[in-house]
């Protein structure tokens, strides 16, 4: 038995969460065309017969604009430094950015990083290769792995090339678990999804989603999710006309919650305004956004 850890970093919107979800092949970290989207540390738990891969997801690294970025920044930092192996995630149809030499001038040189460029379904040959040119020499990588999650090429590459470097020799989790998530948590999740893939521009910036209600009978489980926006005028957006928006997430967030519980589910969605609650260190610490 072989086993470790692997930190998936990179800029926001690269592709990290779609990567671990391919990996997993489930749906364990949430995933939208927005930058920004995850906010916590997802831990995807990949197995075979003789190798055991924690994957840990994290938030993106870009320039904070609140105490929510801040923390968010440093979350993603603290999973580079007792890990095996470290995925550096770039989006190769848009190339290199300012903010990838920073997120590599942090990295320590000893532990192995790989250069996983994703998203080459979008690419020509050349225009990869133009890629690769561009990012090797700015970091020593062990390894340069193109791969795409929508399409899942060469995911079963980049697996192997991980598990040259798999040190321990237990396993840490049963073979059921896929991720160290909460179900409360996943919930919530799912929700946030639906929210960040209809809303525009700044919105789903401005919510988070807490549940608040979890009562398990014995054909249904009945649920209460509070859709919390920092300020009074994104309510009626998130209520949509005649309650149309709240509807259409209602709907398909339920949908994979069944999925995710196996069982009948009843979603209760509510809409409440906390001003300003990405700078709020209490809302943060309660609603599960830091830690400590
Ligand atoms: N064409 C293409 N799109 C992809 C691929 N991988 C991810 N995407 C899309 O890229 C967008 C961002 O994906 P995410 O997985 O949420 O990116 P992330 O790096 O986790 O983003 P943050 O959580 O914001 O840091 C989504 O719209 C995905 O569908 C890929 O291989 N090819
Ligand atoms: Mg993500």
């Amino acid at each position: 038995m072989r086993s470790g850890f692997v930190s998936i970093i990179g800029r926001p919107n690269v592709g990290k969460s779609s990567i671990l979800n391919c990996i997993i092949n489930n749906h364990v970290a949430i995933v939208s065309p927005r930058a920004g989207t995850t906010r916590n540390i997802i831990e995807g738990i990949y197995n075979t017969k003789d190798e055991q891969i924690i994957f840990v997801d994290t938030p993106g690294i870009s320039k904070p604009l609140n105490k929510l970025g801040t923390v968010l920044n440093k979350k993603s930092g603290s999973l580079t430094k007792d890990v095996d192996a470290i995925m550096f995630v770039v989006d190769g149809s848009t190339g290199l950015g300012k903010g990838d030499k920073y997120i590599l001038s942090t990295l320590n040189k000893e532990i192995p990083t790989i250069l996983v460029i994703n998203k080459i379904d979008c690419l020509t040959k050349e225009k990869l290769l133009e890629r690769i040119n561009s990012y090797k020499d700015l970091f020593p990588f062990t390894d340069i792995v193109p791969v795409s999650a929508k399409t899942k090429e060469n995911i079963d590459t980049l697996l192997n090339v991980l598990k040259k470097y798999l040190q321990d020799n237990v396993k840490y989790f049963s073979d059921d678990i896929i991720t160290t998530s909460s179900k409360y948590f996943q919930v919530s999740e799912l929700v946030r999804e639906k929210l960040f893939n209809y809303l525009e521009e700044e919105i789903p910036h401005s919510l988070t989603c807490l549940v608040t209600n979890y009562e398990e009978e014995q054909d249904i489980i009945n649920i209460e999710v509070d859709i919390v926006v920092d300020r009074k005028s994104l309510k009626k957006i998130i209520i949509g006309k005649n309650g149309s928006m709240l509807k259409k997430v209602g709907t398909e967030a339920r949908l994979d919650i069944e999925k995710l519980l196996n069982k009948k589910v009843y979603l209760g969605l509510y809409v409440k305004v906390v001003e300003n609650w990405r700078d709020k260190e209490n809302f943060l610490k309660n609603s599960g956004l830091i830690d400590e």
